[in-house]
């Protein structure tokens, strides 16, 4: 705990970014779920039992094992975390010129593969763009998007397409298994690759079972493995679903294009068999992988996001509908109606809520979007968001009974909130170490 004199202290010196405060200077640490989860008393033991080896560590067998039971692909490639595989696969699938359609960008993601000379495509449907819209799965393509593309361009041009299971951006929304099965069906007839984004997938196969008809009898695992099936390949940031603090890998079933992810594995990352990771972080993550679809565990996962979203719905808080898997998304425009965008009013809301309260967010908004590789400006995103991302097995009910109350403080006050002014601006995804200005603050 902090004074609010220590909090605008910390706050200042670190330019109103979330991203650069100090840990020990936040209560509450809702920046991220992303190697923040608690791991269980198996993967503390799995650690225990790290075969440092370089090469063919037992470790290795073991999560190549893990990724294959559970997800289904046939080779699989560690890497130190999710944008090591993104790396990896924009450099293998991507020519210089083609295109990327996808449902939404992710920051990380989107930068690989404009690196790699990909021209990103949004082909996600209007409903993701808008927070009052309930739709049950908003991370959905909008396949007339995706071949009113293909016809433009030519299937020549497509490098492949990337699809997002529950869509971090659009408020951690799932894709329906219709949509997927739509997509691959729409890749066969022009010979079009697949590839997943699978950091939050059994996240989006616990949707698909509670909202899609066909799905209350299957199992969370079922529903994963079913989904994957339809891809040809994946990355993953293992530090969300599988409950890890680092690791990641990218899954390809084509001979072929492993052979490529494989050999350049090498380069950036490490030997194929550990990737930039410890084998005590492979052990770990091959538990994390299989405690991930515990039916149980989903459930209480989802639950408890669930819960801190009815507190606040109570109190007329304004945020993303339906509550997604991974956090509850502050609608920042309407919370701050009277900050134009070029004010930052989500990376404001970020730091007026740590200066209140200690609870650190994220910006999710025109921050995060970065600018147009073209022109230069600002992307616009029509979401302006602060993210409260809940960690998996760490916090308790009260905990978020302290969050809700911190939010509802601070909605009362706001219409005192002045915007903030970015003072400097980094040229690769700007918002981690950006700093800004508080004016009269
Ligand atoms: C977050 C984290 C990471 C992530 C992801 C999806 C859907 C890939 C990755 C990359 C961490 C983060 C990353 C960029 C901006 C802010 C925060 N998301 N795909 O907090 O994985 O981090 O392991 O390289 O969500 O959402 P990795």
């Amino acid at each position: 705990m902090t004074t609010p004199e220590e909090r605008a202290e910390a706050a200042a010196a670190a330019g109103y970014n979330t991203f650069l405060l100090r840990s020990e200077d936040v209560y509450i640490d809702l920046l991220t779920d992303s190697g923040t989860n608690a791991m269980s008393d198996r993967q503390w033991a799995a650690l225990m039992l790290g075969d440092e080896a370089y090469a063919g560590s037992r470790n290795f067998y073991e999560f190549e094992a893990a990724v294959r039971e559970t997800y289904g692909y046939q080779h699989v490639v560690p890497t130190h975390q999710g944008r090591g595989a993104e790396h990896l696969i924009s450099q293998i699938a991507i020519r210089p010129g083609q295109f990327v359609p996808a449902n939404m960008y992710f920051t990380t993601t989107r930068e690989h593969q404009e690196r790699a000379g990909g021209v990103f495509v949004d082909v996600i449907i209007d409903e993701a763009h808008d927070p009052v819209s309930e739709h049950p799965f908003k991370g959905d393509v909008d396949l007339e998007k995706l071949e009113s593309l293909i016809a433009r361009e030519g299937a020549g041009q497509i490098a492949y397409v990337s699809l997002a299971g529950t869509v971090n951006m659009a408020g951690g929304q799932p894709v329906s298994m219709g949509c997927v099965r739509a997509v691959r069906a729409l890749c066969d007839v022009y010979g079009i690759l697949l590839f997943l984004d699978a950091t939050r997938m059994v996240e989006n196969a616990f949707f698909i079972q509670e909202r899609e008809a066909g799905y209350a009898d299957k199992t969370i695992a079922e529903i994963l493995k079913e989904f994957c099936s339809y891809t040809d390949g994946a990355w993953m940031s293992a530090k969300k679903d599988s409950l890890v603090n680092i690791g990641g890998w990218l899954a390809l079933n084509d001979p072929q294009l492993f052979d490529e992810a494989r050999n350049l594995v090498v380069v950036f990352e490490g030997l194929h068999t550990y990737g930039g990771l410890a084998g005590r972080d492979m052990a770990a993550m091959a538990v994390g992988i299989a405690e991930s679809v515990q039916e149980d565990h989903i459930r209480a996962r989802i639950g408890q996001v669930r819960y801190l979203g009815e507190l606040l719905d109570a109190a007329g808080i304004p945020f993303v509908k339906p509550v997604g898997g991974h956090a509850i998304f502050l609608d920042a425009r309407r919370f701050y109606s009277h900050l134009a965008q070029d004010k930052f009013p989500a990376q404001t809301l970020a730091a007026e809520l740590y200066l209140d309260s200690g609870v650190r967010s994220m910006e999710r908004g025109i921050v995060s979007a970065g600018r147009d590789p073209q022109t230069g400006e600002h992307n616009r995103p029509r979401l302006e968001l602060t993210r409260l991302t809940i960690p998996r097995r760490v916090y308790t009910q009260a905990h978020m009974d302290i969050v809700a109350e911190a939010v509802e403080a601070l909605y009362a006050g706001r219409d005192s909130a002045k915007g903030l002014v970015m003072t400097y601006e980094p040229r690769y995804l700007r918002f981690f170490q950006a700093r800004f200005d508080r004016p009269g603050g």
